[in-house]
C-alpha cells in the first residue's frame, strides 16, 4: 500500500503530484473556496457563568452550522500537547516502524491510507491512524504503536479528560431539546459509548490547489471531538459555501454527527465538512468519534415523532449504519 507521505517525499522534488490526486473543478478548493465576508464557525465559552446562555449557544450553532469551537472546555492544554506530541513523533518514524500497526481488512483499527477505487473518483492526500481509546474494553492495543514509547500514556490521559467534556456536551444538547439531561447519552450507548480517535497527518502537497485532505463528508459519530495543530485546513460547507473554520489555539471543535441529527429527528443538523492541504507546511488533526456501541439501535426519538412532523430517518443499528456509509449504500 503506498502511502501519501511517501507520494509526498517524492512530489516535493517532481514538484506536481499523480493525477490520482487531482480534484475535478467542482471540488477544487482555488476554485470553490469562498473568500467574501462570511461569519466564523460559533465559538462558545463553556466557562460562562450562564448556563441557559451556554444552552442557548449550543443549541443555535448546532441548527445553524453543525459545528462549533470550545474554549475554556476543561481539557488541561498539557494533555493536548502530549496527544498531538506523540502523534507527530509516530508519523516521523521510519515507514517499516509504523507499518507494524498497519490496518489489516476487515478492522477499523491501525494506520492507513484509504483505497479508493476509479468510481470513487481523486485520491485523498492524507494518512491515518485510527485507535479505540474508550471504554476500556474496546481497546486492542495491537493496533496501538509501542513506538513513542509515551504513546498509550498521553492516549489514556486524553481519554480520561474528554469523558466529562462530552457528557457535559450531550447533557446541553438534550437539555436543548427540551430533553432530561441523560437523553442523548443514554440513547447513544450511555457509559457504553465508544470513543475512536483519529489522527490525521496531511503532508505538504506541491498542488495544494488542486487536492483535498479529506473530502466532503459528514461524521457517522454521535458528536465528534478534534483538536488541529496549528496549520489551517478545515472547511465547513454553510449557506451554499465552502468557508474556512478558525484556528484557535487550544479550542476544541465539536461537530455534531449523523446519530445526534437522527435522534433529534433533524432539529440538529450533522455538518459537512472537508479538508484542504498546505504547499509547504504538514497539517494534523485529532478527531475523536463517539459512536454507538455497533447494536445499539439508533432513530428519531419518539419525542420528535408526529403525524405532523413524521420522522425523516429510519431507525437501525449503528453497525448496519456504519456498514451502508462505508459502503456508499443509501441508508
Ligand atoms: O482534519 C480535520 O480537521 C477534519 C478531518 C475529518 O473531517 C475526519 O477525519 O473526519
Ligand atoms: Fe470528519
Amino acid at each position: 500500500m503506498e502511502r501519501v507521505q511517501c507520494v509526498a517525499s517524492v512530489s516535493k522534488e517532481a514538484r506536481t503530484i499523480p493525477v490520482d490526486f487531482i480534484r475535478s473543478v467542482d471540488e477544487q478548493p482555488s476554485i470553490t473556496t469562498f473568500h467574501g465576508p462570511v461569519p466564523d464557525v460559533p465559538v462558545i465559552d463553556m466557562a460562562n457563568t450562564n448556563r441557559d446562555q451556554i444552552i442557548d449557544e449550543i443549541v443555535k450553532a448546532s441548527q445553524e452550522w453543525g459545528i462549533f469551537q470550545v474554549v475554556n472546555h476543561g481539557i488541561p492544554p498539557e494533555a493536548i500537547q502530549q496527544l498531538q506530541r506523540v502523534g507527530k513523533e509516530f508519523f516521523g518514524l521510519p515507514q517499516e516502524e509504523k507499518e507494524k500497526v498497519a490496518m489489516v481488512p476487515g478492522q477499523l483499527e491501525g494506520y492507513g491510507t484509504k483505497i479508493t477505487n476509479k468510481q470513487e473518483g481523486s485520491k485523498n492526500w492524507v494518512d491515518f491512524l485510527f485507535n479505540n481509546i474508550w471504554p476500556p474494553l474496546q481497546i486492542n492495543h495491537d493496533f496501538w504503536p509501542k513506538n513513542p514509547p509515551e504513546y498509550r500514556n498521553a492516549n489514556e490521559e486524553y481519554a480520561k479528560h474528554m469523558i466529562p467534556l462530552v457528557d457535559q456536551l450531550l447533557e446541553y444538547l438534550s437539555l436543548g431539546l427540551g430533553l432530561d439531561g441523560n437523553v442523548l447519552k443514554t440513547a447513544s450507548g450511555g457509559d457504553d459509548l465508544r470513543y475512536l480517535l483519529k489522527i490525521n497527518y496531511y503532508p505538504p502537497c506541491p498542488c495544494a490547489d488542486m487536492a483535498l485532505g479529506v473530502p466532503a463528508h459528514t461524521d457517522m459519530s454521535a458528536i465528534t471531538l478534534l483538536v488541529p495543530n496549528e496549520v489551517q485546513g478545515l472547511q465547513v460547507f454553510k449557506d451554499d459555501h465552502w468557508i474556512n473554520a478558525k484556528y484557535i489555539p487550544n479550542a476544541m471543535i465539536i461537530h455534531i454527527g449523523d446519530q445526534i441529527e437522527i435522534l433529534s429527528n433533524g432539529k440538529y443538523k450533522s455538518v459537512l465538512h472537508r479538508t484542504t492541504v498546505k504547499k509547504d507546511e504538514t497539517r494534523m488533526s485529532w478527531p475523536v468519534f463517539c459512536e454507538p456501541p455497533a447494536d445499539t439501535v439508533i432513530g428519531p426519538l419518539p419525542q420528535f415523532v408526529s403525524d405532523k412532523n413524521p420522522a425523516k430517518f429510519k431507525a437501525k443499528k449503528f453497525k448496519d449504519y456504519q456498514y451502508c456509509k462505508l459502503n456508499k449504500i443509501p441508508q
